[in-house]
């Protein structure tokens, strides 16, 4: 049985738009702890971080906020790292996208310290590869990943005791689905890595089923898969309670596929649930939606499946 842990992190500080700090508690009122009690995973909820207050203040050298984000993705780390040793699975409810460092920073702890592969899928409509050179906003949510390869602000790169020499993860254990926003700078930086993205095209083309058959192949018993979804992978007509929507998403079924092949593994061991959006949702849909789509994470299903 699974224990998982439910960690709510209320910021925005990594946004170019506020009000994904108010994005735990819509989770929670949209049901999430019920669901997956209901799917018989025993749930315990830490309750929301605390971390400094959003000061809305333009770039400095090419990051907004940063000894704020690096604040609430220090304290996104020891709360993530906490539950991983307790041998629960956290659940991160974000929050932006920028507290992916501090949360896959504190998996990536764990899988060194446990002899553990990891396998990190990267559920968004954007790559969130910027780096401070490359930003056009200066929004640490775009620089994540970037980041945790180790292209980023040495403050953030070092958390957990990584460094630009030793980065938390490396570019080949990602796999990108559902990108269709990449600035131009952006886009040289995803080659030159060689970031393994299942772009919208690639899902248009080959299909959901492909692709992820793909992102999840050579999975073993050895690995720990992390989920980091970003609300804003979903098509906006069905989830409009999000930051930066990007038209042409995957739709529902799409979705629920991508969520049921990731179950059909039993390697899923971390989540985080990014860039919901209160203020801008309608009557709290987009965050039903996700925890619809969590539940098929966790095993729910139409009919019993053959195993
Ligand atoms: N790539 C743009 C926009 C963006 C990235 N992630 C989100 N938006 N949510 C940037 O500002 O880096
Ligand atoms: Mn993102
Ligand atoms: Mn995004």
């Amino acid at each position: 049985m699974h224990k998982i842990s439910l960690i709510g992190a209320p910021t925005d500080i990594g946004a170019g738009a506020r009000g994904a700090s108010m994005g735990p508690e819509a989770m929670r009122v949209a049901g999430i702890g019920p669901a997956l009690q209901a799917r018989g995973v025993d749930v315990k909820d830490c309750g929301n971080l605390n971390g400094p207050y959003n000061p809305w203040l333009p770039p400095v050298e090419g990051y907004r906020h940063l000894p704020e984000v690096v604040a609430w993705n220090q304290a996104v780390h020891e709360a993530v790292f906490a539950e991983l040793q307790a041998g629960r699975m956290p659940i991160l409810l974000g929050g932006d996208h920028c507290l992916g460092i501090g949360s896959i920073s504190a998996v990536a702890r764990h899988c060194k310290a446990q002899g553990k592969k990891l396998r990190v899928l990267w559920l968004d409509a954007h790559a969130d590869f910027n780096t401070s050179a490359l930003t056009p906003s200066g929004n640490i949510h775009g620089m994540p990943v970037a980041t945790l390869c180790g292209f980023g602000a040495p403050e953030l790169v070092s958390i957990g005791g990584f460094s630009a020499q030793q980065p938390a993860i490396s570019p080949k254990w990602v796999r990108q689905i559902g990108i269709r926003s990449v600035d131009e700078g952006e886009k040289r930086f995803v080659h030159e890595q060689e970031l393994e993205v299942f772009d919208m095209r690639y899902i248009d083309e080959m299909g959901m089923r492909q692709a992820m058959e793909l992102a999840l192949a050579t999975l073993d018993a050895n690995t720990h898969l992390h989920v980091s979804f970003d609300v804003d992978f979903l098509d906006p007509a069905i989830a409009p309670g999000v930051g930066t929507t990007v038209p042409g998403g995957p739709s529902y079924r799409e979705a629920q596929l991508c969520m049921e092949m990731i179950a059909d593994t039993g390697r899923l061991a971390s989540l985080d649930v990014m860039e919901l959006n209160p203020a801008l949702d309608e009557k709290n849909r987009t965050a039903l939606l996700a925890v619809d789509l969590i539940e098929s994470l966790f095993g729910k299903s139409t009919l019993m499946r053959k195993s």
